[in-house]
C-alpha cells in the first residue's frame, strides 16, 4: 500500500501505461528495439539466438501486461484460489506456446521474416524448461495451461532448479548424462527479490506457557536459508488470463557471504555456507517413480512447502478474513506425496504462529488439501526415516506424531481392539529405524484423494489405501482421469492437422471444447478430407525422418510403418518387451527368402527416453536397443524392411516432432503398473493408433475409440499376482520364440553378451516380475495383426480419423473442471471486459 502512487500522479501513469503491440509493424518495432537496447546488438550482429531473444522479449512484454492485469483483478476480487504444489513442471518451450495462446503467431511469423529470419529457426533456439522427469511433471504443465485457459485463479509452486533434467547423450551405445544448465538466458522468469521467505532447518523445540496459561511451542536455534521467488507468466489460450508459476530459489540468509566470518579470516567457511544454502534448489532429482530417501531431497521438499505456504498465508491474511474462511479462499492440491510436509507445516503455522487450538487448525488443514496419487509402485511410495525428520524438522515430527496419535485414537473407536488395523494405517511404520509413511499422512490430512485413471483409482482403493477406505468410506477417494492440453499437443505440435480440423468444423472452438472433435466422424467419407488427413500424417513422418537423419545419422523411409515408444526407461514400461520383439522380427526376416521378404510391411522402430542415472537395468535396455540398432541398420539383407532408432535426449520439444509422426505407438506396461500414461493420449489425438496393455488410461481410450480401433494384448491386472506367484514357485516354460531371442543375445549377436545377462536372467531366473515372458507371444501376434491392418491403408485411415474424433474426453480442460467441482470447489474469474472490447 505504501508503494502505491498518490491519486494526482495517476493520470500520468494511465496515459503512459505500457501498451501491447497489435500489428506486424508494431511487433517488428518491439523486436528491433529489444535487440538494439535490451541486448545491445544491431543488424550487423543479429544471429538467430538474438532474433529469438528479441521475439521472446516482445511477447514477454505482452504477457507481462496481461499478467499484471490478471493479478490486479484477482487481488481486487479476492476469489478462492487454487495452489498446485508440484516438485516438477515439465514446461518445454514457452515462445511458440505464448504466440499461439495470445493468437499472434501469424503476425509474428510475417514480422520475423521481414527482419530476415524464419520462425521455425527462431523457435528452435529456445531451450526447454525441463524441470521434470516425465508424465507427472508434464501433467502439471498441462494443468497450468488449462487453469489459465479456463480463467481459474491459480498458482503453480515449485523449485527453481539450476539444473533441470540432465541432457542425454548416447556414446558407444551407452547413456551419458550431461548437466542441463538452462538459465543462461531465460527471458520468461522474473526475479522477485522483494518476495523472500526465511526457511528454518534443524534446531530444537522449546515449550513455554504465556501469562494466560496457554502452552506454546517455539522452534528455535535452527539454520536459516532464504527462499527467493522467481515468477513466470502462464498465458491462457483465447483469454487474457495470465496466471503465475512461482519458483523458489535458495540463497544464504545473510546475502553473498557472512562478513563476520569473512573478516575474521574464515573466508572458505563463509563461502561454504553460501554454497550449502544454494545447493537446496540446485538440482532436480532425476528419478521417475522412484524415491531414494536422500536428506537433500527432504530439504528441498520442506524448503519449497514452507516458502509456498508462507506466501499463501500472507496473501490470505491481507483479506483480514477469519481463519475459518481459509478453506473457502484456498485450495491446495498435492501433486503426489512430494509436498506432504505442507500438511504439518500449515498445522504448525496455525497453532504455533496464529495461536489456534489443535482441532480448529486441523479442521482447516483437512478442508484445504487434496492429494493426487500417481503410482502404486512400491519403490515410489515415499517414506522418510524418523531420525532424519527429527534432526531436520523437530517441530514437524512432533506434529506428525500428534496427528497420528489423534487419528489412531479415532480409528480405535471405530474398530475397537483391531490391533492389525492400527498398525496397518499408522503414519509411523514400526521398522528399524521407524519410518514416516508420507502417503498415509497425505490421505489423513486431505479431504479428497484421487487417482489418475479409472483402473488406477480402483487399484489404490483395493491395495495401498484399502484400510483407509474402511475407515473413511469410499467417498473420500475419487478418480480424475488425466488429460493433455490440446493447445500444445495438437495446435502447436501439429499445426496442419489443427488447421484442417478447423476448416472442417468451422473454426478453432475444438481447442477449448475438445469434445467437438466428434463432428469429424461426419467427414469419414469425405475424399478430400481423407486425402489431406493422410498427407498431413505423411508430411509429419517426413519431418521426423529428416530429424532422425540429422540427429542420429540414420536414413528411414517415411513410407514405412512408424512404430514409436518414447517415455522414461523403466522395467515396468517394458521397453525390453519391445526390443525383444524387434529382435524376433529381425530373426524372422533373416529366415525369409527374398520372395517372402517382398510381402513384409516395412517398419521403423523408434525408441527414446532417459534412464535414471543410477538405474542400471534401464541403462542396459538402452544399450541393447542401440546394439540392435547398429546390427539391424547395417544389415544389407534387411534394408528398409526394418530400421531401429534410439533418439537421443527425448524431451518435450522433441515430443512435439515425434508425436504427430506415429502410425503406432507403444504403451505396453505390465497391467496394473502404469497409473495412467499421458503420451498415449497425445499420439492418438494426432492420428496414431496404439498397441497397448489393459493398463492405465489405455482402458479408457479403448472405451472412447472402440475396441476395433486399438490393439490391445497381454494379461490383465487381476491375473498379475497369480502369474508372479507361478513364476516364483513353479518356474516356467519359455516361449520358443522368446527363447530364440535370448539365445541370439547370449551368443553375442548384439555385442558382448555379458552386458545383457542380468537383463535376460531377470526374466529366466529371477521370477520375471514384469511378466515379459507371459505377454511376449500375444505381443508378437498383435504386432503381426498391425502389419496386416496397415496394408489396408483406407481402413487404417478410417481408424485413425475415428480415433481423433473420439479423443474429446482426454483434454486437460475436462480434468481441471472435475478437480474444480469435486475437489477444490472453485469458480473461474474471467477477465473484466475492457472498454470498447
Ligand atoms: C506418473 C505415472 O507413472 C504415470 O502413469 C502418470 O501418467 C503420471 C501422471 O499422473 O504420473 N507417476 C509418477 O510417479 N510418475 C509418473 O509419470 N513419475
Amino acid at each position: 500500500v505504501e508503494a502505491s502512487i498518490p491519486e494526482p500522479q495517476r493520470e500520468a501513469w494511465k496515459k503512459f501505461s505500457a501498451q501491447e503491440f497489435s500489428s506486424k509493424e508494431e511487433f517488428e518495432k518491439e523486436v528491433v528495439r529489444h535487440i538494439e537496447t535490451t541486448l545491445a546488438r544491431s543488424l550487423f550482429n543479429c544471429d538467430e539466438a538474438a532474433a529469438y531473444a528479441g521475439t521472446a522479449l516482445a511477447f514477454r512484454d505482452r504477457l507481462v501486461i496481461e499478467w499484471n492485469k490478471t493479478q490486479q483483478n484477482q487481488t481486487f476480487a479476492d476469489p478462492k484460489r487454487v495452489y498446485y504444489l508440484s516438485l516438477e513442471f515439465l514446461m518445454g518451450r514457452a515462445l511458440d506456446n505464448a504466440m499461439l495462446n495470445v493468437g499472434m503467431k501469424d503476425i509474428a511469423q510475417e514480422g520475423v521474416s521481414e527482419l530476415g529470419f524464419r520462425m521455425e529457426d527462431i523457435i528452435s533456439q529456445e531451450r526447454d524448461a525441463a524441470l521434470g522427469n516425465g508424465g507427472l511433471g508434464r501433467l502439471a504443465a498441462c494443468f497450468l495451461d488449462s487453469l489459465a485457459t479456463l480463467n481459474y485463479p491459480a498458482w503453480g509452486y515449485a523449485l527453481r532448479y539450476r539444473y533441470g533434467i540432465f541432457k542425454q547423450e548416447i556414446i558407444d551405445g551407452y547413456q551419458v548424462e550431461i548437466p542441463d544448465y538452462w538459465l543462461d538466458f531465460n527471458p520468461w522468469e522474473f526475479p522477485r527479490h522483494d518476495v523472500t521467505v526465511d526457511i528454518q532447518f534443524y534446531g530444537n523445540v522449546r515449550k513455554y506457557m504465556d501469562d494466560s496459561g496457554k502452552q506454546w511451542s517455539v522452534w528455535e536455534n535452527g539454520e536459516i536459508v532464504n527462499a527467493v521467488a522467481y515468477d513466470a507468466p502462464i498465458p491462457g489460450y483465447g483469454t487474457k488470463t495470465t496466471n503465475n508459476l512461482r519458483l523458489w530459489s535458495s540463497k544464504a540468509s545473510h546475502g553473498e557471504f557472512d562478513f563476520t566470518k569473512f573478516n575474521s579470516g574464515e573466508y572458505e567457511a563463509s563461502v561454504a555456507d553460501q554454497q550449502r544454502a544454494e545447493t537446496i534448489s540446485a538440482v532436480l532429482y532425476p528419478n521417475d517413480s522412484l524415491e531414494r530417501g536422500k536428506e537433500l531431497r527432504l530439504k528441498q521438499q520442506y524448503f519449497w512447502c514452507a516458502a509456498s505456504l508462507s506466501d499463501i498465508v500472507r496473501r490470505f491474511k491481507k483479506s483480514k478474513k477469519p481463519w475459518s474462511e481459509f478453506p473457502n479462499q484456498v485450495a491446495i492440491q498435492l501433486n503426489d506425496t512430494h509436498p506432504t510436509l505442507a500438511i504439518p507445516e500449515l498445522q504448525r503455522i496455525l497453532i504455533d504462529g496464529e495461536g489456534l487450538d489443535w482441532e480448529e487448525a486441523w479442521s482447516i488443514v483437512q478442508k484445504t488439501f487434496g492429494y493426487t496419487n500417481h503410482t502404486v509402485l512400491p519403490e515410489a511410495l515415499e517414506k522418510w526415516s524418523v531420525p532424519l525428520i527429527q534432526h531436520l524438522l523437530p517441530r514437524h515430527l512432533q506434529i506428525i506424531y500428534e496427528i497420528n496419535a489423534r487419528f489412531l485414537q479415532w480409528v480405535e473407536k471405530k474398530f475397537p481392539k483391531d490391533r492389525d488395523m492400527l498398525a496397518s494405517v499408522s503414519i509411523i511404520e514400526e521398522t528399524q529405524p521407524k519410518m514416516v509413511r508420507m502417503a498415509y499422512l497425505a490421505v489423513i490430512g486431505s479431504h479428497k484423494v484421487n487417482g489418475v485413471a479409472e483402473l488406477h483409482s480402483d487399484l489404490i482403493k483395493t491395495t495401498i489405501f484399502k484400510d483407509f477406505v474402511k475407515i473413511y468410506g469410499p467417498d473420500k477417494f475419487t478418480n480424475v482421469t488425466n488429460g493433455i492440453t490440446p493447445r500444445r499437443w495438437l495446435h502447436q505440435a501439429n499445426p496442419r492437422l489443427s488447421e484442417l480440423i478447423a476448416n472442417k468444423l468451422g473454426g478453432y472452438d475444438f481447442l477449448t471444447d475438445l469434445t467437438l472433435l466428434h463432428k469429424l466422424e461426419n467427414f469419414l467419407d469425405d475424399k478430400d478430407f481423407r486425402k489431406e488427413f493422410q498427407e498431413i500424417k505423411y508430411a509429419n513422418k517426413v519431418r521426423l525422418a529428416k530429424y532422425i537423419k540429422e540427429a542420429q545419422g540414420i536414413s528411414v523411409n517415411p513410407a514405412s510403418l512408424f512404430d514409436i515408444q518414447v517415455k522414461r526407461m523403466h522395467e515396468y514400461k517394458r521397453q525390453q518387451l519391445n526390443v525383444f520383439g524387434v529382435i524376433h522380427r529381425y530373426l524372422q526376416l533373416k529366415d525369409m527368402s527374398p520372395e517372402e521378404r517382398k510381402k513384409v510391411q516395412p517398419r521403423v522402430s523408434i525408441f527414446g527416453g532417459k534412464a535414471a542415472p543410477g538405474y542400471w537395468m534401464a541403462k542396459t535396455v538402452i544399450h541393447l536397443i542401440n546394439q540392435v540398432s547398429a546390427v539391424v541398420n547395417a544389415d544389407k539383407d534387411i534394408g528398409d524392411l526394418l530400421k531401429v532408432v534410439f533418439l537421443e535426449d527425448y524431451n518435450v520439444s522433441k515430443a512435439e516432432i515425434i508425436v504427430p509422426a506415429s502410425d503406432i505407438s507403444e504403451h505396453i506396461s505390465t497391467a496394473g503398473t502404469e497409473a495412467s500414461g499421458t503420451s498415449n493420449m497425445k499420439f492418438v489425438l494426432n492420428g496414431g493408433l496404439v498397441i497397448g496393455t489393459c493398463d492405465g488410461a489405455n482402458i479408457e481410450i479403448t472405451r472412447e475409440v472402440g475396441e476395433d480401433n486399438i490393439f490391445l494384448f497381454g494379461n490383465l491386472a487381476e491375473d498379475v499376482e497369480d502369474l508372479r506367484h507361478a513364476h516364483f514357485y513353479g518356474g516356467f516354460e519359455l516361449d520358443s520364440q522368446l527363447q530364440r531371442v535370448f539365445d541370439e543375445i547370449r551368443n553375442g549377436r548384439f555385442g558382448d553378451a555379458g552386458q545383457f545377462s542380468a537383463l535376460v536372467n531377470s526374466i529366466v531366473e529371477h521370477g520375471d516380475y514384469y511378466l515379459v515372458s507371459d505377454d511376449f507371444q500375444s505381443y508378437v501376434e498383435t504386432q503381426n495383426k498391425i502389419d496386416e491392418a496397415y496394408k489396408n491403408q483406407e481402413e487404417w485411415l478410417t481408424k485413425t480419423i475415428t480415433c481423433v474424433a473420439r479423443m474429446g474426453f482426454f483434454s486437460s480442460d475436462r480434468c481441471i473442471e472435475e478437480y474444480a467441482q469435486e475437489i477444490w470447489n472453485t469458480e473461474p474469474l474471467p477477465p473484466p471486459k475492457e472498454n470498447g472490447a
